[in-house]
C-alpha cells in the first residue's frame, strides 16, 4: 500500500489527546457573544491568578494602534458593541480588519482591550454579569482543564473573532515580522531520551533558534505538518508561512522518544515533551507529542503535533 498523508495521520494511534479543546471550543462557538465575552473575562481573570500572559512582544501591533485608538475613545455602550461584533462575526469595518490580523495580532489586540477593560478605559463585562446555564457548563470544563489546554482554548476563541469575507483562510493576512534566527553559536541542542536520529534532533534545535528555512528544508516537497485539531498543512512554502506566523519564539523541550520498524522504507519516530509560547513563558508549559514519519531518505513526510490529554501521555511511546 502506497504510504499517503491520509495513512500517515494514523501512526501511533494509541495517542490520547486533548479532547476538550475541540468539544469546549464548540460548545463555546454556539453561546450567545454576551456570554462569550463574559466566559473569556472569567477564565482569563482567573487564570491569571496562577499564569500571567506576557505583553505583546516582536508582534506588529502598529497595524492594531488605529483600531484599538478609536475604540478606546467611543462611549461604554459602542465599546461592548464592538466586542459583541467581534464575537457575533458580524460585518462592520472594525471586525473586517481584525480578520486580516495574525494570530499574535489578535492576540495582542485583545491584550491590549482586557489591559483596558481592568483600567477602566474600556467598558468592563457588567458587574453581576450571570452566565446563562450553558455557558457555566464550559466554563467548568475549561476551569477543569490543564493550563496547556486553557490556553489552547482562549486561542481558538480570539481567532476564530471578526468577519472574514471570503472563505476561512483565503483572505490576504498581515504578516508578523520575520524574526531573525537565532546565531549559530548561540543556538541550543536538545537531547532525547531514546532518540538520535539526525532529521529529529535538528527539526527540534532549527525550530527553537527561529530558523524555519532550516527546519522545512528537512520535510519532503510534499511533506506536511498538522498542528494540533487540524487538517495537516501541505507542501514546504505552506509550512514556513504557517511557521512564520505560529512558531516565533516557541521553545520545544523533547523529552523522550521512540523509533519504530520502517515499513517500505518510511520510518514512524514518537516524540513527547513539553512546549512553552512566548505568550505564557514557562509559567505554561504544553504536553505535546510529535508524530514523525521519515521517508527513506530522512526527510520529514509528515509530522502531527499533538496537544495530549495529560502528562501521563508523555510516557505513552507504544508503538502500536
Ligand atoms: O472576548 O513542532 C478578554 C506547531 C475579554 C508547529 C479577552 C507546534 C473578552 C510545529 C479577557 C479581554 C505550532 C504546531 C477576550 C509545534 C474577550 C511544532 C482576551 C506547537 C478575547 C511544537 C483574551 C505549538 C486574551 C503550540 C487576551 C502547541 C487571551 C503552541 C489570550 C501553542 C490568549 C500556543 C493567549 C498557544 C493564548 C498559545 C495569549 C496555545 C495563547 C496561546
Amino acid at each position: 500500500m502506497p504510504i499517503t498523508i491520509e495513512s500517515a495521520q494514523s501512526i501511533f494511534p494509541g495517542t490520547q489527546v486533548a479532547s476538550v479543546v475541540p468539544t469546549t471550543t464548540e460548545s463555546f462557538a454556539q453561546l450567545s457573544a454576551e456570554d462569550q465575552l463574559a466566559l473569556i473575562w472569567f477564565a482569563y481573570t482567573e487564570m491569571g491568578t496562577t499564569i500571567t500572559v506576557a505583553a505583546p512582544g516582536a508582534t506588529n501591533m502598529i497595524i492594531a494602534q488605529g483600531i484599538l485608538e478609536q475604540i478606546k475613545q467611543m462611549p461604554a455602550a459602542a465599546q461592548t458593541q464592538v466586542m459583541c461584533d467581534l464575537a457575533n462575526r458580524s460585518d462592520t469595518p472594525i471586525c473586517r480588519s481584525y480578520a486580516s490580523f495574525s494570530m499574535n495580532l489578535k492576540l495582542g489586540f485583545w491584550y491590549q482591550l482586557g489591559e483596558w477593560m481592568a483600567q477602566g478605559f474600556v467598558a468592563p463585562i457588567p458587574q453581576g454579569y450571570q452566565l446563562s446555564d450553558k455557558a457555566k457548563t464550559v466554563l467548568q470544563s475549561i476551569k477543569a482543564a490543564d493550563s496547556g489546554q486553557q490556553i489552547t482554548i482562549l486561542r481558538n476563541a480570539v481567532v476564530t473573532m471578526g468577519f472574514d469575507p471570503n472563505a476561512p483562510g483565503s483572505y490576504k493576512k498581515v504578516a508578523d515580522p520575520v524574526a531573525v534566527p537565532t546565531d549559530l553559536a548561540a543556538r541550543t541542542q536538545v537531547t532525547i531520551e531514546g532518540i538520535t536520529d539526525a532529521t529529529v534532533l535538528s527539526y527540534i534545535n532549527n525550530m527553537n533558534a527561529n530558523d524555519f528555512e532550516a527546519a522545512i528544508n528537512l520535510f519532503t516537497p510534499n511533506g506536511a505538518l498538522q498542528p494540533p485539531f487540524q487538517r495537516p498543512i501541505v507542501g514546504r512554502e505552506a509550512i514556513l508561512t504557517y511557521m512564520r506566523e505560529e512558531c516565533q519564539g516557541l521553545k520545544m523541550m523533547p523529552e523522550r522518544g521512540v523509533i519504530e520498524k520502517s515499513e517500505e522504507g518510511y520510518t514512524p519516530i514518537k516524540v513527547t515533551g513539553k512546549v512553552q509560547t512566548p505568550w505564557f513563558g514557562n509559567s505554561v508549559g504544553m504536553n505535546i507529542a510529535w508524530r514523525f514519519l521519515l521517508d527513506p531518505q530522512g526527510k520529514i513526510f509528515f509530522v502531527a503535533v499533538d496537544l495530549l490529554a495529560s502528562p501521563k501521555e508523555l510516557l505513552n511511546l507504544v508503538r502500536r
